[in-house]
């Protein structure tokens, strides 16, 4: 395998699936109990708070009891071990890349653990629930949202995560079914730019034959032995 010097992970709710948090498309996953529009678009938001805030709240509250899993470590293990650059970004809110080790993690859809002012426009850690309309540390306006990228708003820090796909020899995905954009065209821009492309995935993804490789299985298996071999060659 051609030298690799720079990396660019992009990770999905399969990578959490063994640690107890739902993903979205499995039966009986997240988006079965709700529909989308109800509880992850702006729309849905100014049309029942009460549900969209309780939506969050309960996701925030299992994600308390959940613990990251062997592919979190690896993936932490790879970022302190890896001579060359690496850039994960992650599709999930939640914590369990830095709970895993991870100290740079890119989160495109936001992160449970933060609040989002819409009277002020800041952003504070967050843990409790917001059903009760708490006080916004900041301004005191009970105006806290979810710091989360619903759909049809513009997901972060897209120019780094472009300028990295651009620049990369290797992108990674893992645990994302490709459903959604623009995580899904990373694929596509890495090709572009002349990198490898691989995927670690339960099942093949929508976006499966733009891969030069696709392994199935577990990530808390597949993660891990893919670590290994970057690591020591
Ligand atoms: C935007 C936060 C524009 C919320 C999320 C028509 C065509 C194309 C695009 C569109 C279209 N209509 C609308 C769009 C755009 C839309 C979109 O793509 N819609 C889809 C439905 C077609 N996208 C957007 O709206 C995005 N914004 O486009 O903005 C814009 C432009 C200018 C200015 C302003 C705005 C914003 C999208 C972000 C939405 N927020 N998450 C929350 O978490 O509650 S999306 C959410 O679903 C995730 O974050 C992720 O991105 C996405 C997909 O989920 P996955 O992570 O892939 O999980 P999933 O369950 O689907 O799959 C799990 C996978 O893991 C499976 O493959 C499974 O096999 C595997 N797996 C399971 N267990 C394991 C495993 N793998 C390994 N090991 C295991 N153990």
């Amino acid at each position: 395998m051609a030298e690799i010097k720079r990396i660019v992970i992009l990770t999905g709710a399969g990578i959490s699936a063994e640690s107890g948090i739902d993903t979205f498309r499995a039966a009986g996953g997240l988006w079965e109990q709700h529909r989308i529009e109800d509880v992850a678009t702006p729309e849905g938001f100014a049309r029942n708070p009460d549900l969209v805030l309780g939506f969050y709240d309960m996701r925030r509250a299992a994600l308390a009891r959940a613990e990251p899993n062997p592919a979190h470590i690896a993936l932490a293990r790879l970022e302190r071990e890896f001579a060359g650059e690496l850039l994960l970004v992650t599709q999930n809110v939640d914590d369990l890349h830095e709970r895993g080790g991870a100290a740079r993690v890119l989160h495109m859809h936001g992160e449970l653990r933060s609040a989002l002012c819409t009277s002020c426009e800041t952003r504070s850690r967050w843990d409790a629930a917001m059903q009760e309309r708490p006080p916004c540390p900041v301004c005191r306006a009970p105006t806290l949202r979810p710091d989360i990228v619903w759909f049809g708003e513009m997901p972060y820090q897209m120019g780094r995560i472009y300028q990295a796909l651009e620049a990369c020899d290797l992108f990674v995905s893992i645990g994302t079914s490709g459903a959604v954009y623009p995580a899904a065209g990373f694929v596509a821009e890495a090709r572009s730019s002349g990198a490898r492309t691989l995927e670690l995935n339960l099942e093949p993804s929508e976006g499966s034959r733009l891969f030069d490789e696709t392994r199935l299985g577990p990530a808390s298996v597949l993660v891990p032995e893919w670590v290994d071999a970057v690591l020591n060659t």
